[in-house]
């Protein structure tokens, strides 16, 4: 019906797993597991997997684990016990370790599997990439960008995206991260501000005491030290609220073409948090689903091997409309996809508005108030130029 094939020349693999979605972070927590089936379902609607590899994710090992973990927080993480309530409510003395069983980052029931299962969704599609089996592999359980090599931090307990680019790596010498989620992709930034083979680049809304994490301000790109090779290899694009398609494509474009240009990567990191989108639960942004695709799109003509993580994302609905989109621009599918969601998806009730690309009157009523200038935007542009006359490849 939708006549979805194979991609011609290249190879798309869908890494998954139902047993992930099921997890719960508790009843008032934004982040829900059950988007993950959401998409999952929105995809196969529409007939994608035909296009596709797909795969079912394992759970990444304690070894695999360790490549970017401490063991101590590790063992934690594996033994910590589950609560129902937030311990820093319940029992505010209680030692809290690891920044693990606050309310941000809570202990649930299988959370050890759940972390496990990101990381080895993460894990696989690095390495299909690897064996050239794949040239874009994609792992929306993954994109978990905050957390730190012994602290949870930010909704993220394992960093499945340092662990999948230290397995790149291995096969590639220069790895490009790229990370579009509302949150500065700060644990990413962190874990590679030593070396010259991965340049990291977070778009984010920036204001410190108001909008977590409160880092990746413009001026932060990596060691201030002459010596350190990591020098001018991070790139933060900091905004503020309401920023529209057409700003975000623009910047978006300018700033990665020129990436491209000085950093030449061999392999793309896409981070694809969907909490950018219009009428996301935490995310302040105006963009729709189209300009949230196009840098999928953008990326995706570079011609370049590419791992597509999922990240943030906190109106289920909105996530899964995205994902679904961008799962079709990867196996080169969007111009021929038919908007209207399929009479067939299951939840089809979910999704308020029956069309995968609603207007920014029907999520929100009243659009946000963009607060980006023409003028900021161009301060931004020329910054990064700046930086990158350091960056030659
Ligand atoms: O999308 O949280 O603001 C990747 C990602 O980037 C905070 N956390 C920290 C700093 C002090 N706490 C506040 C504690 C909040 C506890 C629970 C919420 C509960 C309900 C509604 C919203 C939140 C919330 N928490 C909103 N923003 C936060 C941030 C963490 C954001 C993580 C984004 C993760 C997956
Ligand atoms: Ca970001
Ligand atoms: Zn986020």
């Amino acid at each position: 019906e939708y006549n979805i094939v194979r991609p011609k020349g290249y190879t798309v693999s869908y890494h998954a797993n139902p047993e992930m979605e099921k997890h719960h972070f508790g009843q008032t927590h934004p982040m829900k597991p059950w988007r993950l089936t959401l998409t999952k379902s929105l995809v196969s609607s529409y007939g994608m997997p035909f296009a596709m590899d797909n795969y079912l994710t394992r759970a990444a090992t304690y070894e695999e684990l360790k490549s970017f973990h401490a063991s101590e927080y590790l063992e934690y993480l594996g033994t910590a016990p589950a609560e129902d309530m937030p311990r820093d409510i319940d029992n505010p003395d209680k030692e809290v370790k690891f920044n693990l069983g606050g309310s941000d980052c809570p202990l649930f029931h299988g959370l050890y599997d759940y972390c496990s299962m990101s990381a080895g969704g993460s894990l696989d599609a690095a390495r299909k990439i690897c064996n050239k089996q794949s040239d874009i592999a994609i792992a929306w359980g993954g994109g978990l960008h905050h957390a730190k090599r012994s602290e949870a931090s930010g909704f993220c307990y394992i960093n499945d995206i340092v662990i999948a680019v230290l397995q790149l790596l291995r096969c590639y010498p220069r790895v490009l991260y790229i990370d579009i989620d509302v949150h500065h992709g700060d644990g990413v930034e962190e874990a590679f501000f030593s070396t010259d083979r991965v340049m990291t680049v977070s778009f984010h809304k920036y204001q410190p005491d108001i909008f977590f994490p409160g880092t990746g301000g413009l001026d932060d790109n990596g060691p201030k030290s002459e010596h350190n090779p990591g020098a001018h290899h991070a790139i933060n694009v900091p905004l503020n609220d309401g920023i529209t398609d057409e700003q975000y494509q623009y910047l978006f474009e300018s700033i990665i073409g020129k990436i491209n240009e000085h950093f030449r990567p061999s392999v793309i990191a896409l981070q694809c948090g969907a909490d950018s989108l219009a009428g996301d639960r935490l995310g302040r942004f105006n963009l729709q689903v189209q300009g949230h695709g196009a840098c999928v799109e953008y990326c995706k003509k570079l011609g370049i091997p590419m791992i597509i993580f999922g990240g943030g994302g906190y109106t289920p609905r909105n996530v899964a409309r995205a994902w679904s989109f961008e799962t079709s621009i990867a196996i080169d599918c969007h111009t021929k996809i038919n908007p209207i969601i399929p009479q067939h998806a299951p939840w089809r009730d979910r999704f308020i508005h029956d069309t995968l690309f609603p207007t920014l009157e029907q999520i929100l009523g009243e659009p946000r108030a963009n607060r980006n200038t023409a003028k900021r935007l161009q301060e931004i542009i020329q910054h990064v130029h700046d930086q990158l006359r350091f960056v030659n490849h």
